[in-house]
């Protein structure tokens, strides 16, 4: 693994990536990080007495993973670690974002499964050692099987649940953790995995989508009161995925379309933890699907929180169906990525500024996920990747743009530190700054990853 980011030739400050001289990216104080989840990149899911989640199941199922994929290996992070966070560390960043696997910690009596906990204990510590800051999200996905055997999300109990994972890992990491995420992006937990069914464990009910999505809030809100019991030190948050919905006509129904794309991806996750409340449009957007919730579940859910991750990847363009809901009307002529994924930055500045005239309780904001994904190969020892390398740059500067319209904005997370298992796309979709060899298992940082660590060093050396 090539690492000595400064040796990399031709590179001058007005290289493709390093932003602006008079950007905030420049900050000693805003955080720069890379992002991963433990079932997309750890692997060994049948060691130190990890139990099965609804993706080794849901993967195991043909024809629901492309090519058959599984996390089985994924990177073999669970085993190579140590020198994944060496190449971590190379690329100077700040902080890393990293997940706990519920199966792996826990058992089916709510027992502590010492091995499990032990892994992370020694990875967290070997990033405090490393001085890195630590984001860790409690759920990004891979949930216990034997939850979803007793109803998954669907089941109000699953709220406890969470609550007592959470209790656990938080006794267990206290001090070891600077921010604490709950969730990672509900809205796909809720609509893809109970809605449509593209993810595990692979339903597809709206109302389904809409009660999923109320047990998941309220084992946030939940969990929120254990984390600040046990760390009152660390920050705890949640991750919501936003979308940017817009119209390419004039029409007063298609401009109404893409605000009601933005409520059913948006204001569903976004106003019952800022306003305590969800927005009646969804429901006619989706009518009849109202959840079943309890007095005083609101209450929880809105609780106060130290920051919001925001996840954002691209925009959708849409119009009116016609009738009380919209349709996507891809546009075409606009540059695309290896997802099909419509670049467009000004959509994360829009958002960003939009949210923070909406909602006057907005927290502080972490962009916890962005990226992008591109078919790359090594070549000669390595990897070009000039469509990522404008990406981020690009939606560095959309960040910019919108701290210098007054949104606060701390940091910046790219997803995704290495290539890795991207769920129902399998190996084939490659999201990270570091490819890897799924055969040899071979990091190589591509040429983002060297731009990235550059001017990282520039940075730390101006302070
Ligand atoms: O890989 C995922 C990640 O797990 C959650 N956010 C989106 C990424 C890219 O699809």
């Amino acid at each position: 693994m090539a690492t000595d980011a400064l040796a990399v030739p031709g590179l001058s400050s007005d290289d493709p990536f390093t932003p602006a001289s008079d950007s905030a990216m420049w900050r000693r104080d805003f955080l720069f990080g890379t992002a991963t989840a433990s079932y997309q990149i750890e692997g060994a899911v049948h060691e130190d007495g990890r139990l099965p989640s609804i993706w080794d199941t849901f993967s195991a199922t043909p024809g629901k993973v492309l090519a058959g994929d599984t996390g089985e290996v994924a990177c073999d992070h669970y085993h190579r670690w140590e020198s994944d966070l060496d190449m971590l560390s190379a690329l100077n960043v700040d902080a890393y974002r990293l997940s706990l696997a519920w199966p792996r910690v826990m058992d089916e009596r709510g027992q502590p499964n010492r091995k499990g906990i032990d892994f992370y204990k020694r990875l967290l510590g070997r990033l405090k050692e490393k001085g890195l800051q630590t984001f860790v999200t409690l759920y990004h996905w891979d949930l216990p099987q034997y939850l979803e055997d007793r109803g998954g999300w669907l089941n109000r109990d699953i709220a406890h649940r969470f609550a007592d994972y959470t209790d656990l890992m938080s006794r267990e990491l206290t001090g070891q953790v600077d921010a604490w995420m709950t969730l990672n992006e509900p809205w796909c937990s809720a609509y893809l995995g109970y809605g449509n069914g593209h993810h595990a464990p692979g339903l597809a009910n709206g109302r389904f989508a809409t009660q999923a999505m109320h047990h998941l809030l309220l084992g946030h809100g939940e969990a929120v009161q254990v984390l600040r019991a046990n760390d009152p030190r660390a920050k705890v948050g949640i991750v919501a995925n936003v979308g940017r919905g817009t119209t390419d006509t004039d029409r007063d129904a298609d401009r109404h379309a893409a605000h009601l794309f933005e409520v059913q991806h948006n204001a569903w996750i976004l106003d019952p933890l800022l306003k305590g409340r969800y927005p009646d449009e969804l429901f006619e957007l989706w009518p009849g699907t109202e959840p079943l919730a309890l007095p005083g579940d609101m209450e929880k859910i809105a609780a106060p929180l130290d920051f919001l991750g925001i996840n954002y990847y691209f925009r959708t363009n849409v119009r009116s169906d016609g009738a009380h809901g919209f349709v996507e009307a891809p546009l075409t002529g606009v540059e695309r990525t290896q997802m099909g994924w419509e670049v467009h930055p000004d959509g994360l500045r829009d958002l960003l500024v939009g949210f923070h005239r909406h909602y006057p309780t907005l927290p502080p904001i972490y962009i916890t996920e962005n990226g992008m994904a591109s078919d790359d190969e090594v070549v000669d020892g390595r990897v070009d990747d000039p469509q990522r390398i404008a990406f981020l740059k690009r939606h560095l500067s959309a960040v910019d743009q919108a701290i210098k319209a007054g949104v606060d904005i701390r940091g910046y997370f790219i997803w995704s530190l290495m290539d890795n298992f991207e769920w129902a796309f399998g190996y084939e979709r490659r999201f990270g700054v570091v490819h890897v060899d799924y055969r040899t298992q071979e990091r190589t940082f591509k040429r983002s990853a060297h731009l990235i660590a550059k001017f990282l060093a520039e940075r730390d050396a101006r302070t």
